[in-house]
């Protein structure tokens, strides 16, 4: 895509200097103020500038000590971790460490977080990390974030995501916001699409591997040749976080989405080709969107119609098995998106290299897998709307919205309107178009996909920021902008610089956010395996610690912490002992977190309120090595250290 890519940015770069830019500038400046934060002044030039009603333009004023509307859960693609915005007012509330390495609290680090990020690595990996003297990947590619659903509703359960860089899912718990289980899929390459499952609940998470996987060892098998190459469908058993079952499929695989029933999932492929260079994989008018069926699939796991690869019971799903697993709906040119309307009833599927959007009406389907309908009678709509369509989002009141990234516009089109054209009626499903700045990917109304859409907001997620913001360098943020989606008319009102690069995100309700605690309970599982060898150095976490135990050259250091000290002042480990330092947070008010840093070591990590967290490293260097709290948590914060001492060997 990159000659139409930079085509495409050559002609937005036109219009922002010249008059269409102008005419932007005029009803965007008062927004990009309320956006800098002066926020009585800019909400009131808002009004004036775009003319919005003053109630309205209230809606976006998130006054200091007022709370957001929404919880954003955002993925960040290759900084590997999940982050936490506010909505409307589109300021970043935490940023959650799943795929990435992080700093500040010691994710890929602590033995608590190693544990999740290596249980379920394949063999080959680990051996692969541990040739190259490490434990886990640094790196993640975070694309897809979206949360756990009861009957077709968010239910705050689990946020669940994909790596598409090291073929992982992850799970994040939302009662403490962290990620408690990792899985890396075995036979697939590169996870991209990935979706919950909508009704009864997300018993599955559907992931996509979008890389191709040559099917025999190398050297038996032609590598040059695509039809040696397969592609897997996975679903994730979201309780257990492990593979229930896999189907192998004709073509790549994209995104994802299933329907509100329970009965489908769907799955965009752009290389139904299976080229294995760029020119191949765009070389055909038509590729294909995968329905699968899960019912028959279950149904065929039971029976035993499959063959188990790497553990995995993988079903033949592809093209000519005539068997009720799958069927392949052919639409235009290299699609993308993959969106179910919250009508229960539309499927929308971007043609990212066809300027159209293809409209599937799942209950069509039932004829297509049992009365040999063809595949493209279940289309009801294929409205052209713009250059590049990458996704689609709902207000719940029929209307659609989709990106279109070369022409760096949000398009609001009518459903409806789309099936009476696609008949023969002369309307024009196409409502309202919005230039946006610029080259949007995902755009995501609040609670849009669920049976609970709003039509309130939309953000768009653009991967361009040109001219938005001051002059970072080469390297630039990314701009996510919020759109009123109340009127007739789109209406941009704040712009959001973002770091690399979040693909997708989910605007949440903040009522559906029950679970959601403030201090760890002190039975948490996050420290299940540290606790038991707590329980056998006949330390108790749940009380004041000051232990250190030898075990041959492994010392075991356990000590708590309350503001603003911790127990153990200094500890005493020869050259070369193995040290566990394992540190609980007695303390039990909201917000009181306490670090563990030592020194030269690369060791920090965080221990939350009532947590526990534990580290591992070999005290390779002797003298005296000072450890410090570095969560501000009290007037003698600075104060609050202690000493290391390592003797050298022989001493
Ligand atoms: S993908 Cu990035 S813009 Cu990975 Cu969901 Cu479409
Ligand atoms: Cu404890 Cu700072
Ligand atoms: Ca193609």
């Amino acid at each position: 895509m990159s000659e139409d890519e930079s085509k495409g940015i050559s002609r937005r770069g036109l219009l922002g200097a010249t008059a269409g830019g102008a005419a932007l500038m005029g009803s965007l400046g008062g927004a990009r103020l309320a956006g800098f934060g002066g926020v009585a002044a800019g909400t009131a030039a808002l009004a004036a500038a775009s003319g919005a009603r003053a109630d309205e333009a209230a809606e976006i004023n998130v006054a200091p000590g007022d709370l957001d509307e929404y919880y954003g859960f955002w993925s960040s693609g290759q900084a590997g971790e999940m982050r936490i915005l506010g909505i409307p007012s589109m300021r970043e509330l935490m940023r959650v460490p799943v795929f990435n390495r992080c700093s500040a609290t010691g994710w890929g680090r602590t033995n608590e977080s190693l544990r999740i990020l290596t249980e379920k690595m394949l063999p080959e990996t680990k051996a692969f990390l541990e040739a190259n003297g490490k434990k886990v990947h640094d790196n993640g590619d975070l694309h897809h974030v979206h949360m756990s659903f009861t009957e077709g509703k968010y239910d705050g359960r689990f946020l669940f995501m994909n790596d598409k860089a090291n073929t992982r899912v992850a799970r994040v718990r939302c009662d403490v916001m962290k990620c408690d289980a990792i899985l890396e899929i075995p036979n697939a390459r590169g996870i991209h699409g990935l979706r919950p499952q909508k009704w009864p609940r997300s018993n599955y998470v559907f992931a996509n591997g979008e890389d191709e996987v040559l099917i025999e060892p190398i050297g038996k098998a032609d590598t040059e040749d695509g039809k040696n190459y397969v592609n897997f469908f996975t679903a994730v058993d979201a309780d257990k976080w492990d593979v229930a079952w896999q189907v192998m499929v004709s073509g790549n695989l994209d995104n994802t989405d299933a329907d509100y029933e329970g009965k489908w999932a769907f799955s965009t492929s752009y290389n139904s080709e299976m080229g294995l260079t760029q020119a191949d994989m765009t070389s055909a008018d038509m590729d294909h969107v995968v329905v699968f069926n899960i019912a028959e699939i279950e149904k065929g796991i039971a029976a035993g119609d499959y063959k188990e690869v790497n553990g995995v019971k993988v079903i033949d799903g592809r093209k000519g098995q005539n068997k009720n697993y799958t069927r392949y709906i052919p639409v235009p040119n290299n699609p993308h998106g993959c969106n179910m309307a919250p009508d229960k009833k539309h499927l929308c599927v971007a043609g990212k290299l066809s300027p159209t959007v293809t409209v599937i009406d799942v209950t069509k389907l039932d004829d297509v897998f049992y009365k040999n309908a063809e595949p493209r009678s279940a289309v009801v709509a294929e409205p052209e709307l713009g250059l590049g369509p990458l996704h689609t989002a709902f207000d719940g009141k029929g209307n659609a919205f989709t990106s279109l990234f070369l022409d760096s516009q949000v398009v609001k089109w009518n459903i409806e309107k789309a099936i009476a054209a696609y008949k023969g009626e002369k309307v024009d499903p196409i409502l309202d178009k919005l230039d946006v700045q610029y080259q949007p990917g995902h755009l995501k109304t609040s609670m849009g996909e669920t049976l609970e859409a709003d039509g309130k907001w939309l953000v768009c997620l653009c991967k361009f920021s040109k001219d938005r913001f001051l002059n970072v360098g080469p390297l630039k943020p990314e701009n996510d902008q919020l759109i009123d989606i109340t009127g007739d008319k789109m209406k941009v009102v704040h712009d959001g610089p973002n770091f690399a690069e979040p693909h997708d995100a989910i605007a949440v309700h903040a009522s559906k956010m029950t679970n959601i605690r403030s201090v760890w309970d002190r039975q948490d599982p996050m420290w299940a395996e540290t606790r038991k060898q707590a329980e056998a150095d006949g330390v108790n976490l749940d009380d004041y610690q000051d232990k250190v135990v030898r075990d041959g050259n492994k010392v075991r250091v356990y000590m708590s912490s309350q503001a603003p000290t911790f127990a153990l002042d200094s500890f005493t480990v020869k050259q070369g002992d193995e040290v566990t330092v394992t540190i609980t947070n007695l303390d039990d008010i909201d917000d009181l977190t306490h670090g563990f840093t030592l020194g030269n070591h690369g060791v920090a990590m965080e221990i939350g309120p009532q947590a526990t967290s534990s580290v591992t490293f070999v005290a390779a260097m002797p003298g005296v090595h000072w450890y410090y709290c570095q969560w501000f948590c009290h007037a003698l914060h600075m104060e609050m250290r202690g000493r290391m001492i390592v003797e050298p060997t022989g001493a």
